[in-house]
């Protein structure tokens, strides 16, 4: 029998050390353990949330796994602990962060794992980027496309600058 594979995106962001090479490693150690299907250009961005922190890299890839939720949520606090970020100081400024945006169409709300990304739908750094891969996805439970959703952003995409050299 063929295991199902699902889509996922997942948000990357950095504002600590070496941001793009800390994007590229990330990147590098995922698809060791699953299959990346498209990446987003690298957003420079300002913090939200924290103002006194550096600003972010931020970008989103598409992958296809095997891997349930949990599993790829532990893959991903794996690769944070692997690059030096610290666990339990939320806000503070870290070399990666990585998290899981929309796994299929999937709702889940456990007390470790929350997705859709409960913050996805606000901000203009997860959706400027995932609007360049996915512009049509609906989001499950506001029933909009990431399009309408991004159009929606309250202070609108200021403070969300596209790295040129990206490609
Ligand atoms: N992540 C946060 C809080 N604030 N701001 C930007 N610009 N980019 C981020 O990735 C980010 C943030 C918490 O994970
Ligand atoms: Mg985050
Ligand atoms: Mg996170």
């Amino acid at each position: 029998m063929v295991a199902d594979t699902v889509t996922v995106y997942l948000g990357l962001g950095s504002n600590l050390g070496e941001r793009q090479d800390n994007l590229d490693k990330a990147l590098e150690y995922l698809s060791q353990r699953l299959k990346i299907t498209g990446v987003s250009s690298i957003y420079d961005t300002e913090p939200v949330g924290n103002p006194q922190q550096p600003r972010f890299l931020n970008m989103v890839c598409c992958i296809r796994t095997m891997l349930k939720p949990g599993e790829l949520l532990l893959l991903a606090k794996g690769i944070e602990s692997k690059m030096g970020r610290q666990p339990g100081r939320p806000n503070s400024p870290r070399p990666i962060d990585i998290d899981i945006l929309l796994y299929d169409s999937e709702v889940i709300n456990s007390p470790d794992l929350v997705i859709p990304h409960p913050r996805l739908t606000r901000r203009a750094f997860v959706l400027v980027p995932l609007a360049e891969l996915a512009p049509e996805l609906v989001h499950p439970q506001s029933g909009k496309t990431i399009k309408e959703l991004l159009k929606e952003v309250k202070r609108g995409v200021q403070g969300v600058l596209k790295l040129e050299d990206n490609g």
